[in-house]
């Protein structure tokens, strides 16, 4: 049995997700990042920089910090969306994700939509940034079904939640193809369904 500490974020979704990809049994223990429950030492033992998402694994009581270890753990542990094979390229498209995707239209929602009028140069930078990753990405979808290649890998699934806020990014998801082909896909599994509204079940995925 897993027990997957989360909040309704993007990170957080990665995992439920994959939980309902691979079938897994899971309890989930919602930490209020709102008020800073993340902050709290039984929490921090486990995550130590405060942050959701985290997992106990109870059969072996291994505790996991940092999303896309949790999910290559995940993959690892059940065999599926981590295929040994294509292990290169997925954790190269796992990483992109978790150094530069994740980070940056992180920043994006930050200025463009917690804080619009703070900054005008915080706003325009991350605007740009986010927009050059539509494009990039787009581009790589263009010559591959998936991040990865062929196959629906963790690579995907930690990147489709953050393109689950498009309508936060106002650059218009639709005028990019293939990035939208992608994101409509992924939206039809019923296991991304499932796992998008793991904390409010009337949460309906954003429609291009
Ligand atoms: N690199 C981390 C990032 C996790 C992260 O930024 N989590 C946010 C929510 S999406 C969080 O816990 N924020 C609370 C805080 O920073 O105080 C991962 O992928 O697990």
């Amino acid at each position: 049995m897993i027990e997957l500490f989360s909040a309704d974020t993007p990170n957080g979704k990665k995992i439920s997700i994959m939980l309902e990809e691979i079938g897994y049994d899971y309890k989930l223990t919602k930490i209020d990042i709102g008020k800073d429950e993340q902050f709290k030492p039984d929490f921090v033992k486990m995550s130590p920089f405060g942050k959701i998402p985290v997992i106990i694994d109870h059969d072996n009581n291994e505790s996991i910090f940092e999303s896309g270890a949790i999910l290559i753990y995940l993959g690892e542990k059940s065999g599926m969306f981590y295929n040994k094979e294509e292990r290169l390229k997925i954790n190269q498209w796992l990483m992109a994700q978790m150094g530069t995707i994740g980070p940056m239209i992180g920043q994006h929602h930050q200025f463009h939509h917690y804080n619009p009028g703070k900054s005008q140069f915080g706003e325009e930078r991350y605007f740009k940034i986010a927009k050059r990753l539509y494009q990039e990405l787009d581009n790589r979808l263009k010559d591959s079904k998936f991040l990865a290649g062929e196959n629906y890998t963790i690579a995907d699934i930690a990147t489709w939640p953050w393109f689950a806020r498009h309508e936060w990014h106002d650059i218009g998801i639709k005028n990019y193809i293939n990035l939208s082909r992608w994101y409509q896909e992924i939206s039809n599994r019923d296991a991304v369904v499932k796992g998008y509204s793991f904390m409010d079940k009337n949460l309906e995925i954003p429609k291009i």
